[in-house]
């Protein structure tokens, strides 16, 4: 019998209330995956005609990706709200208020990929709320660091869809089978290679990076003799790091001057699932899992992938 994507996630420490919300996360991605692949014929691609809070545009896709997700969550039991890019204030679930969890969402990264039939993502993490449960579920539940987070992952929708996360317990990848209409076990406990590789980062912006971060990688390419990949979509690129090894950056610069990956729902998650397979995840300075979230929708600059590389780049 091939392993599912519950009995992985049973095994945390929270196992029996992960289970529920993981499998929503499958049922979710299975939904948007479907959704993606016929979206042409429906109309579905393009603006929406409205900016998220990130004053970016929002394509037809994110928003209703948006709502699968925070559909499924809701039909879990476990969630009492739902922190998303595309929502700017916390989404309390009024059925459930005085659930456990709450959950941290980018229901469809790298989005400017849609209309080139490029790769696209989302990316999760969960947290226990910090208040009572009698007590409304607050923003201030979601400002947690990486080091509390229970649970984390991203799907990738390429040739295959796949679902990638940790419950505390190693890194594991699930492959969605169109046969048994299920994720299975693929990539059990994965860790990143720590020579070999890629480095990828939007290379355009190196003249106006921040922290010295050109001279740094000009000193880790001439070092290490690393090629470069980049396709724009964090999940893609370092879904490709985590199984080949290299470093994923996107440092501050000119425009995002306190970079352009968002904490709680990009560089938290990915950066969970990197160090549970054995990499390392930076923001400048310190362990991503150590940042104190101040606000919901936080940039900061993000280095991760096979410990090695990450260190060779900051050192310089
Ligand atoms: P999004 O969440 O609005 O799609 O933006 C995040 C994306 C990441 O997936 C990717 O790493 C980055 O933006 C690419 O940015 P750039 O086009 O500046 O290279
Ligand atoms: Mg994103």
């Amino acid at each position: 019998m091939p392993t599912t994507l519950s009995r992985i996630a049973s095994e945390g420490k929270h196992g029996h209330d992960m289970m529920p919300i993981i499998q929503g996360v499958g049922r979710a991605a299975i939904e948007i995956s479907a959704l993606l692949r016929g979206a042409v014929f429906r109309g579905a691609l393009g603006a929406a005609g409205a900016e998220n809070v990130q004053g970016e545009e929002q394509q037809v896709l994110d928003v209703l990706s948006d709502e699968i997700f925070l559909e499924e969550m809701r039909s879990t039991g476990f969630v009492c709200a739902v922190g998303s890019e595309e929502q700017e204030e916390l989404l309390v679930i009024e059925e459930y208020t005085d659930a456990d969890y709450l959950v941290l969402v980018d229901p469809l990264d790298g989005s400017s990929n849609l209309d080139v039939d490029g790769p696209v993502g989302t990316i999760f993490s969960i947290v226990k709320r910090k208040s009572a449960n009698s007590e409304r579920p607050h923003v201030s539940d979601t400002l947690q660091a990486g080091s509390e987070v229970i649970a984390a992952g991203y799907v990738l929708y390429g040739p295959s869809t796949m679902l990638v996360y940790s419950v505390g317990e190693g890194t594991h990848g699930f492959t969605f089978n169109p046969a048994s209409a299920r994720f299975e076990l693929s990539h059990d406990n994965i860790r990143i290679p720590e020579t070999g590789g890629y480095y990828s980062v939007n290379e355009s912006n190196a003249d106006q990076w921040s922290d010295g971060m050109g001279e740094k990688l000009e000193n880790l390419k001439k070092d290490t003799g690393l090629g470069m990949r980049y396709v724009g979509a964090m999940v893609a690129d370092v879904h490709r790091t985590l199984l080949k090894g290299g470093v994923f950056l996107y440092p501050a610069d000119g425009k995002n001057t306190t970079g352009k990956l968002r904490l709680l729902y990009e560089a938290i998650p990915m950066g969970f699932v990197m160090e549970q397979a054995g990499g390392k995840s930076m923001s400048k300075d310190m362990l991503v899992s150590e940042v104190q979230p101040e606000a919901l929708h936080q940039r900061v600059p993000v280095y991760l992938g096979s410990k090695t590389y990450v260190d060779g780049l900051l050192k310089g």
